[in-house]
C-alpha cells in the first residue's frame, strides 16, 4: 500500500491565498453571456476587472479523496446584478460540497435541475452544505472581497453547461440599497 502524505497549510485569512495552491483568475471577459444587462456588461468590459480568483489544492480524480479551494470574489455589479462566480453542477451530479465563509459578505444561490432556487446568506464563519444534485453560485453583496473555502470530492468535476446557457432561475440584484432575488427572464 502506497500512502499519500498528509498536508497542512495556513490560509491567509486577509487575502484568501493558500500557499502553493494552483491559482485561477476569472475576469469579466470570461463571463460573457452570464449577466442579464448586456449593455452594462459591454461598458464594464472596457476595464475588464478581475471578478474572482480561486486557489485550489486538487488531487487525482478518484472517489474517496477530497479537494479544497479558496475563492476571492471581488465586489462589483453589472447593472443591478452583483458580481458572482460562474456557478456549476458537479459532473458527478450526486457529489456534495461544503463551503466555509472567511471574510466579507455574500451568499450562495443554489438550484435544482428543475429550477427550484434557494438563497443562503454567508459571512465569516458560515458553513453551507451543498447537497448532491444542486447547482451552486456565490455572490458578493458587500463592498469588500468575499472570501470562502470550499471542500469537495476529488472526482466531483465541474459541469458549467446549462448555467452558462441560461443561468439560474433567479438573479441577485440591488434594489433601493437592498439585496433582492428576482426572476431571471432568460430562464
Ligand atoms: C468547486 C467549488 C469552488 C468553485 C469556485 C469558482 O467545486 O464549488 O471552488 O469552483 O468558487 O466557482 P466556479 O463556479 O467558477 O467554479
Ligand atoms: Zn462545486
Amino acid at each position: 500500500m502506497e500512502y499519500k502524505n498528509p498536508l497542512g497549510v495556513d490560509i491567509d485569512l486577509e487575502t484568501g491565498v493558500i500557499p502553493g495552491a494552483k491559482k485561477l483568475v476569472r475576469r469579466l471577459s470570461d463571463l460573457k453571456g452570464y449577466f442579464a444587462d448586456e449593455k452594462a456588461y459591454e461598458e464594464l468590459l472596457k476595464e475588464n476587472p478581475v471578478v474572482y480568483e480561486v486557489y485550489a489544492v486538487e488531487q487525482e480524480e478518484k472517489d474517496g479523496d477530497l479537494n479544497f479551494a479558496t475563492t476571492v470574489l471581488y465586489p462589483g455589479k453589472v447593472g443591478r446584478e452583483f458580481f458572482f462566480t460562474k456557478g456549476h453542477y458537479h459532473s458527478k451530479a450526486d457529489r456534495a460540497e461544503i463551503y466555509y465563509g472567511i471574510k466579507g459578505k455574500g451568499g450562495m444561490l443554489l438550484q435544482t435541475p428543475e429550477g427550484r432556487a434557494e438563497w443562503i446568506e454567508m459571512g465569516p464563519g458560515t458553513v453551507v452544505y451543498v447537497p448532491p444534485y444542486w447547482a451552486h453560485r456565490t455572490v458578493n453583496t458587500g463592498d469588500e472581497p468575499f472570501i470562502f473555502l470550499a471542500v469537495y470530492p476529488a472526482d466531483a468535476g465541474h459541469d458549467y453547461g446549462s448555467i452558462a446557457e441560461k443561468g439560474f432561475s433567479k438573479l441577485v440584484v440591488e434594489e433601493g440599497g437592498e439585496v433582492k432575488l428576482v426572476d431571471n427572464p432568460r430562464w
